[in-house]
């Protein structure tokens, strides 16, 4: 067989496949407005639940906040702090077609005190096992440091829950190519077994734009299946 043949047999799981039309659909939807909706910092101020959720977790500091700002190409719609620990609240923004992006506070933060801790664990359990209308949550790990036992015990948490996720590398900026090639199969290699995670690592980069386009169309996609399924 050619190696075109080989290549199309391939599923690439960086970009899960995307056709050239969900990668301009993407392009599209996050170039139109978003605005915030909500912040919450308790189960009784989460928002109404409307249309389509994708959550962003992971520890404080690994660039969620950066992310949600370059997916909609707005430099301060989340916040982002060089300090750890700062989002207490799950931030909500509305874009189009119905899509709410959530930014969910960080969790491994090495000086929260244990009250805090188990506050973020409750809310965070609460959200996610209540919220049916979230259809996906990425979880980013930090290109440079790879998946770490606070990222396992978020991971157990949406296993459990049955919430499907995928992971999102950030900052790969910081990385040469093949450091990268090499972190992304570690990291397929971790979630192999795990019952609700997606065969797909996103390589990004909030600051060179890197691997933007690809979780653009996935969640694109997402949106699309969801929108079958109701
Ligand atoms: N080099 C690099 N730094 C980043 C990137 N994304 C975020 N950062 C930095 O990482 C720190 C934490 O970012 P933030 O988005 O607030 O993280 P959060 O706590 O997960 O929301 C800030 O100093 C950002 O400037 C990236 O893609 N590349
Ligand atoms: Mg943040």
């Amino acid at each position: 067989m050619s190696d075109d043949g080989l290549a199309f047999l391939a599923y690439d799981h960086r970009a899960m496949n995307l056709s050239a039309e969900e990668l301009e659909q993407g392009r599209k939807l996050f170039a139109g407005e978003w605005s915030f909706i909500a912040g919450a910092g308790s189960l009784a101020s989460l928002p109404p639940m409307q249309g389509v959720e994708i959550a962003f977790a992971g520890r404080s500091n690994v660039g969620k906040s950066s992310l949600v700002n370059a997916l909609t190409g707005r430099r301060a719609l989340a916040r982002v702090s060089d300090t750890p620990g700062r989002t207490r609240e799950i931030n909500f923004f509305a874009g189009g077609e119905g899509l709410v992006m959530v930014d969910l506070p960080g969790y491994g933060y090495a000086k929260a005190s244990r009250e805090r801790v188990a506050a973020w664990t409750d809310l965070i359990r609460a959200y996610l096992h209540g919220r049916s209308n979230l259809a996906r949550v990425f979880v980013l790990i930090d290109a440079r440091h790879g998946l770490k036992e606070a990222d396992g015990k978020i991971l157990d948490l949406l296993d459990r829950a049955a919430v499907s996720y995928a992971i999102a590398l950030t900052k790969t900026d910081r990385l040469k190519p093949a450091e990268i090639d090499a972190r992304v199969a570690a990291t397929l290699g971790a979630i192999e077994r795990r019952p609700a995670a997606f065969p797909a690592v996103f390589a990004t980069s909030a600051r060179s734009g890197a691997g933007l386009p690809e979780l653009k169309g996935a969640i694109v996609r997402v949106l699309g299946e969801r929108a079958r399924l109701d």
